[in-house]
């Protein structure tokens, strides 16, 4: 036993040194912040970007992802991210809303086809110039992550069709889109962070809410709304951005290694996300989760018309919503 605890004592303390040696190795240190817990694919993929990152400028530029809405919830860790006070974020469009108004028309109900229409769109001139609205507002769009599909689920009844979700009462994200998407679809949206979801969804103030297999999963929200149905009304971009302020400190070579490896950390994102929608369907139907899989989705989609007509009403906004439902 005692050997045991001086080895015990002995790997702690070579443990620490190493974290000291590393820390000082460590010229800049970059905090991210993620909404998601441990082992989430977005908290996985911005850590993979962080070992590349850390690699390849020798260690001396680390990136310290603090998961599980450590430094806030998504809107106000980006509003952090604007002013500097975080250096990193990774979050869903749907929280950008007035933040980054062009974010808006990629909150579109039904707007991508399916996940390959999704990247293709944001991996070309499309995503290119929507990084140009970010950078407006202070954040630089480094790259786009998989956020899936997004369903509904409560904890009152099976919805089959679109009358069942009449004057029911679902959270969304703080976002006027998804609140009009609400009310065209016959029920009340209560916009709120994401972190109040489940004590909501408990105490009976609102009936579900919508979102992802991956994070109907890992939020715990699967055990407190069983009945989930896929109708996929969203396909919601996800960013990984940095702070201006941050951003304007690196050399124009970090800068590019940043870039890359953010893009490369992309690629593993979606290969985890994939993984994980397979994971957390399995887990959630384990945990006794009701999936509602056969949904007619038109009647879904066409009551989607008055919010089209409500946020793409510019040339520039039509010329951009069809531009991306052409992309093929
Ligand atoms: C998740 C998304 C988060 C957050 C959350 C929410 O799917 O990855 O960034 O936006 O949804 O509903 O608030």
């Amino acid at each position: 036993m005692k050997i045991y605890r001086n080895t015990l004592v002995g790997l702690l303390a070579t443990a620490a040194l190493a974290t000291a040696a590393a820390a000082q190795e460590c010229e800049v240190t970059l905090r991210s912040s993620d909404t998601h817990p441990d082992g989430y694919p977005t908290v996985e993929g911005v850590r993979a970007m962080a070992a590349e990152v850390k690699e390849k400028t020798e260690g001396r530029i680390c990136i310290e992802v603090f998961p599980a809405s450590q430094l806030g919830e998504e809107k106000d860790a980006i509003e952090q991210t604007q002013f500097g006070v975080i250096d990193m974020v990774r979050a869903s469009f749907g929280t950008f809303n007035d933040i980054v108004p062009e974010t808006q028309l990629f909150s579109l109900p039904y707007l991508f086809r399916n996940q390959d229409h999704m990247y293709k769109v944001m991996d070309g001139p499309i995503g290119d110039e929507l990084a140009a609205g970010f950078a407006e507002k202070d954040l630089i769009a480094l790259a786009y992550y998989d956020g899936g599909a997004r369903s509904f689920y409560n904890s009152q009844k099976p919805i089959d069709s679109i009358d069942d979700l009449s004057g029911m009462k679902f959270r969304v994200m703080q976002n006027d889109v998804f609140v009009d998407m609400m009310s065209a679809l016959g029920a009340d949206a209560t916009p709120m962070p994401y972190g109040e979801v489940y004590s909501s969804i408990q105490s009976g103030v609102i009936d579900g809410a919508e979102n992802n297999y991956p994070s109907y999963d890992s939020s715990g929200h699967a055990e407190v709304a069983k009945y989930y149905t896929l109708d996929q009304h969203l396909m919601v971009p996800e960013v990984v951005a940095v702070s201006k302020l941050s951003w304007e400190k690196l050399s124009p070579e970090d800068q590019q290694i940043m870039r890359e490896a953010a893009r490369n950390s992309a690629v593993i994102q979606r290969q985890l996300w994939a993984d994980q929608e397979k994971a957390s369907e399995e887990n959630v139907v384990a945990d006794g989760a009701e999936i509602i899989k056969e949904i007619d989705k038109t009647p879904f989609i066409e009551a989607m018309a008055p919010v089209y007509e409500k946020y793409v009403t510019t040339p520039e906004a039509q010329d951009l919503v069809k531009r991306i439902q052409e992309t093929q």
